[in-house]
């Protein structure tokens, strides 16, 4: 059979459901999610096999698109824009519930349409994913197909729950179908792209976000340290959370210490059966005001500063 092999990017405001369509096409956790805005900062790649394993789709898991205002916002969004012009395919994931869509939503929509017009997009073929059909009723389905087909020209359109799984198959059917013939990427039986040290920070990273509310989740970073693995195959991990504030380390160790260690547990726990061995997980807490400005938080992630 002819091989296949295509990037499929799938970009959307902060929230629209990005990451949990990915992890759910992908069937593995790849990229960390969130009910809170701006969770993912990478582009994270989750690889599919189709066809009996002659076409390999890859994902991109992007940012969510937003007005920037902080270093690290530019970057974030940067990293997405990057991600969409990289794809063979770029498919728009819209939080289709919310009445009259939210303002990120409304702007990303206004500056999809003008790329269009600009040629920004070249010859990359856009779908339109509404998301969250779950939530809502059919009716107003149909309206906003429609009223979203008349202002961009999508080459296809389709209603789905990420997080129900409804819908899904029928979009990774259209991909497979619509992505170039080309030698695969990946080897098959490869899920992502993200290597060991950055998905068990991230693994943190979402715990933090899990645990913790308003501003901390989004001032604070994780960094692998170090990575041991010893004879009887479990590993020794130590992270380090950098926090942008003094006034934010007792709330993230909380009393004497139980927050953090709740954290540290949830993140063990999830890495254990990721990584299929014992896992001793040590956690430091690190306070540094301009993290979000050093050049060397960035380039961890492959996050442009100057972005
Ligand atoms: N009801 C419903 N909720 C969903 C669906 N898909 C995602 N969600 C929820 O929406 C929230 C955001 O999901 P994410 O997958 O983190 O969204 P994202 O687009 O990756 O967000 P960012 O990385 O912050 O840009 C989470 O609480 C999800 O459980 C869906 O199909 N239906
Ligand atoms: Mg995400």
């Amino acid at each position: 059979m002819t091989e296949r092999c295509g990037f499929v990017a799938i970009i959307g405001a902060p929230n629209a459901g990005k990451s949990t369509l990915i992890n759910r096409m992908v069937g593995a956790k790849v990229s960390i999610v969130n009910r809170k805005v701006q969770t993912t900062r990478i582009n994270v790649r989750g690889i599919v096999m189709m066809d009996d394993d002659a076409t390999q789709i890859i994902l991109i898991d992007t940012p969510g698109i937003f007005s920037p205002k902080r270093r690290l916002d530019r970057a974030m969004v940067a990293a997405a824009w990057n991600g969409e012009a990289d794809a063979d395919i770029t498919a728009l994931l819209i939080d289709a519930s919310k009445e009259g869509f939210d303002k990120d939503t409304r702007a990303l929509l206004d500056t999809i349409e003008k790329r269009v017009k600009d040629g920004a997009v070249g010859d990359r073929k856009i779908i339109l994913l509404l998301n969250k059909i779950d939530q809502m009723p059919a009716d107003q389905l149909l309206k906003i197909s429609a009223e979203l087909n008349d202002r961009i020209p999508f080459t296809a359109t389709f209603m789905i729950s990420g997080l129900k799984g409804r819908g899904v198959q029928d979009v990774l059917d259209w991909i497979s179908k619509n992505i170039p013939e080309g030698p695969h990427h990946y080897p098959g039986d490869q899920l992502s792209d993200l290597p060991e040290r950055l998905l068990a920070a991230e693994i943190t990273r979402e715990k933090i976000y899990d645990n913790l509310h308003q501003e901390l989740p989004y001032a604070a970073t994780v960094e692998t340290e170090t990575w041991e693995s010893f004879d009887d195959g479990s590993v020794k991990i130590s992270q380090i959370i950098y926090l942008a504030r003094e006034a934010h380390k007792p709330i993230i160790l909380g009393k004497g210490g139980s927050r953090l260690k709740t954290i540290g547990m949830q993140s063990r726990k999830e890495l254990e059966s990721l990584l299929e061995c014992r896992v001793h997980l040590k956690l430091f807490v690190k306070v540094k005001e301009n993290w979000m400005d050093d050049p060397d938080r960035y380039s961890v992630w492959g996050l442009d500063p100057g972005a």
